[in-house]
């Protein structure tokens, strides 16, 4: 058999389909505290540019005592054994009496490799010896896991417990595993069956590159979501200032949906990049600070008073007056320039003081009243501190896990700090055109660094 396919076997509820999910990077299988969930086997294949495998998720065993005790009866010995599990699954009344065990063994004898799957959790007894001796029966290549559910106690006793029928086990926990821990896993799989050393070998090869790949298309999306954000501009004509007042509002309120809808599509992105389909998450999630909107907050999420004078400073920026401004969370553009921009009352300011408010005549006659784009000088960092933060739960997202994605602080000014000179110099020369809605080449390139 060339291909590599593992049959995932246990007891019910044991993480089974959790660990499935989380090797094949599916979050759409289902899982359930619900014993028995899982009926019917279900193949997922992972392929990758130059290769692939197959994990089979299966019910739990049933009746495992039942079961080892008919193999026993109609087993005339033991080089026989494979044989008799063999007929055990075409048998129609065991088909019939077992329908579990019969679905769980048949890709194994089929040829895929055992994952035997046990909860460090909890105790062993005698009761999973069945399960283990019918496993060994069909004297495929296997390993055991041990999936601490709950926790560590009783994972030596599964230790010496599961050495006595396989030769490898492994502690392997499908929530928390990070990519380095699956990428070990395996490269343990790779031992299993020396004629799938060489295709699970250029998996693990190709899994690292694609997620050097996703990182990259984690920055691209990046740079495009904060350059829509920066530049984006709502405006509308209007025939005289006093319909501008009356529009103004609703600029406003399109302004702001807009830029909202802009980056939780961004933010879905980043999460399909990672094959997180099912995560359940809302905008508003993000409004640790209150909102995108709310200029006191954002020292959260971009970067502080002094971070962004320095940031000023080190992009070259008018040191000063541009950064006190910036502070202050105000920076209108206003007297009459070229077509002539009119300012407004107090009234349109003190609702515009994150962005740009114009009203501008034109030539024909007439106002063009505009809302954005944005003028302070931290947005940019917010935008994309708020991604990076995204991304990190998203990136080691495993996909058993189910859910609201948490949302944890995570430090974006230290990481910002951490950077070397020359990317700190890089980004904040590239925030200081963004507000500028200058477009910056190769910007994305100067965001990787955060990632
Ligand atoms: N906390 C935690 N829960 C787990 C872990 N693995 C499985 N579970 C939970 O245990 C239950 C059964 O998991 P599932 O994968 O459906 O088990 P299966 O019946 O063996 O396929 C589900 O509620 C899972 O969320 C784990 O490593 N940690
Ligand atoms: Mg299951």
């Amino acid at each position: 058999m060339k291909r590599a396919i593992f049959a995932v076997v246990g007891h019910p509820n044991k993480g089974k389909s959790s660990i499935v999910s989380t090797l094949s990077r599916n979050d759409s299988i289902e899982i359930s505290t619900r014993s028995g969930t899982t009926s019917h086997s279900g193949r997922y294949r992972v392929e990758t540019a130059h290769s692939g495998y197959e994990l089979v998720d299966t019910p739990g065993f049933q009746r495992p005592r039942k079961v080892l005790a008919w193999l026993n009866k109609n087993s005339p010995g033991a080089d026989q054994r494979a044989k008799t599990i063999a007929e055990f699954i075409e048998d129609p009344q065991c088909r019939q009496n077992f329908p579990d065990e019969v679905e769980l063994l048949s890709p194994i004898v089929k040829g895929a490799a055992i994952l035997y799957v046990v909860d460090g959790s909890r105790p062993y007894d005698a009761e999973y010896d069945a399960e283990m001796e019918i496993l060994r029966w069909t004297g495929q290549p296997s390993m055991a896991l041990i999936n601490p559910i709950e926790n560590e106690k009783h994972v030596d006793s599964w230790s010496q417990a599961l050495a006595q029928y396989f030769k490898t086990v492994r502690i392997f926990n499908p929530m928390e595993a990070d990519f380095s821990k699956q990428i070990e896993l395996l490269k343990v799989f790779s031992h299993l069956n020396p004629n799938w050393a060489a295709t699970l070998n250029a998996l693990t090869d190709d899994l690292q590159q694609q997620r050097l790949a996703q990182k990259n298309k984690a920055a691209l999306l990046l740079a495009r979501l904060v350059e829509d954000l920066c530049f984006y501009r709502e405006s509308q004509k209007v025939l005289t200032e006093q319909q501008a007042k009356v529009a103004q509002p609703l600029l406003e309120q399109k302004y702001k949906a807009w830029m909202v809808a802009r980056e939780e599509k961004g933010i879905r992105e980043l999460m399909a990049n990672y094959a997180h389909f099912q995560v359940d998450f809302s905008i508003d999630d993000l409004s640790l600070p209150p909102d995108l909107f709310d200029c006191d907050q954002w020292y959260m999420w971009g970067l502080d008073k002094q971070q962004l004078a320095t940031a000023s400073a080190v992009a070259g920026a008018a040191a000063g007056a541009a950064v006190d401004l910036a502070v202050a969370g105000h920076s209108f553009m206003l007297g009459a320039i070229g077509g002539g921009l009119v300012g407004f009352g107090s009234a349109w300011f003190g609702a515009g003081k994150l962005v740009d408010v114009k009203l501008k005549g034109l030539p024909l006659g007439g106002f063009e009243a505009c809302y954005g784009p944005v003028k302070n000088k931290n947005f940019p960092y917010v935008v994309i501190g708020r991604f990076i933060h995204i991304y990190n739960q998203v990136s080691d997202r495993n996909h058993a896990k189910r859910g609201r994605l948490e949302v944890l602080a995570t430090d974006f000014q230290q990481k910002v700090m951490t950077l070397e000179k020359s990317s700190q110099k890089a980004l904040h020369q590239a925030c200081d055109k963004l507000v500028k809605q200058k477009t910056v080449d190769d910007l994305a390139n100067i965001l990787l660094a955060l990632f």
